[in-house]
């Protein structure tokens, strides 16, 4: 069986169905915070800071692989950094001592280019740069890196994990993250509405379509043991680009679309993370290769978008 917390969020929405699609509904636990039911089974409720109910599924259920997805993001957890990084940190420690006591097969980390900090080059950000994050979220993934690497070497804990770009992806709303103006942009585009943006218009951001995003962690998770030689966590890269870059590609479906920019608290975080990240070991060590352009997204997010608008329209 395999284990997704925070299966209701961005990325566990989309990595929820990723896995249902490979390995059948039967095979997939999905849990969060909050329960739910769909096409594609349930959500079952589990807070992934309680280390007894973790336990009770690893065990009951012979757990062979952990995602571990719940997490509180960047700008949302700078709102109560203690409760962020005791939220973030217990939760991974349960997922690690449960796959310690019970043997489970694979466990995946979510990383982020919230572990760089302003010493790191901004320019082609490399694996190895010194990290001193500047939020609470970039600190517990930070160490919660360390703590994945300690669990592989001390007891054998096959930890992986992914320093994940901005995900844009029209699956979910985005949660209390720096790079949610990439995915508010389209869904205001698609309903004729102007949007402001928190961030100033020349402000690089590294970021990844929810495909290959997915794609990534698949490849990454598959891999055979001896090809990975990181047990901290893997840049990957898809692109850079500036809300200015998004607006002009959004323009060329919406020439009228209208843009005004003020930037908030967000601005800050967003300069002290990296502008483009250098995945050369990503590439060599997995052959990990993004795939998508900014073109490509803006026309995949603007269809799929008005296809569940026509959805909702008609429902
Ligand atoms: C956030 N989307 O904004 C997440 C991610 C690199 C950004 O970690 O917090």
């Amino acid at each position: 069986k395999i284990l997704i917390t925070g299966s209701g969020g961005q990325l566990g929405t989309a990595l929820r169905k990723a896995l249902i699609d490979k390995y059948g509904k039967d095979v997939v636990i999905a849990t969060d915070l909050v329960p739910k039911s769909d096409e594609f089974g349930n959500i079952d409720v589990l807070d992934a800071t309680d280390q007894k109910g973790l336990d009770k599924i690893v065990e009951e259920q012979n757990v062979t692989q952990i995602y571990h997805l719940a997490a509180i993001l960047s700008a949302n957890g700078e709102a109560n950094p203690v409760r962020t990084w005791d939220i973030n940190l217990k939760s991974w420690l349960n997922v690690l001592e449960a796959a310690r006591k019970y043997n489970v097969g694979r466990v995946f980390f979510p990383s982020s280019i919230a572990v760089f900090g302003t010493t790191a080059n901004k320019v082609g950000t490399s694996q190895t740069e010194y990290l001193d994050p500047l939020t609470v979220y970039g600190i517990s993934k930070a160490s919660g890196e360390q703590w994945g690497n300690y669990y592989f070497s001390k007891y054998g804990v096959d930890v992986r994990s992914l320093r994940y770009p901005g995900v844009i992806g029209h699956e979910s709303l985005p949660g209390g993250g720096t790079t949610d103006y990439a995915v508010e942009i389209y869904h205001k585009a698609i309903n004729n509405e102007a949007y402001t943006c928190y961030l100033s218009e020349s402000t690089s951001l590294p970021m990844i379509f929810m495909p290959d995003a997915i794609r990534a962690t698949l490849e990454l998770m598959d891999a055979p043991k001896e090809k990975i030689k990181t047990r901290t966590s893997y840049n990957i890269n898809g692109l850079s680009f500036t809300p200015k870059e998004i607006v002009d590609s959004i323009r060329k479906w919406y020439p009228n679309f209208s843009i005004q920019y003020s930037p908030d608290f967000r601005q800050e975080i967003a300069e002290s993370w990296p502008s483009s990240i250098n995945d050369s070991q990503a590439q060599q060590d997995w052959n990990w290769s993004a795939h998508y352009q900014l073109d490509d997204i803006s026309n995949e997010m603007i269809t799929e978008l008005l296809k569940k608008q026509d959805l909702l329209r008609q429902a």
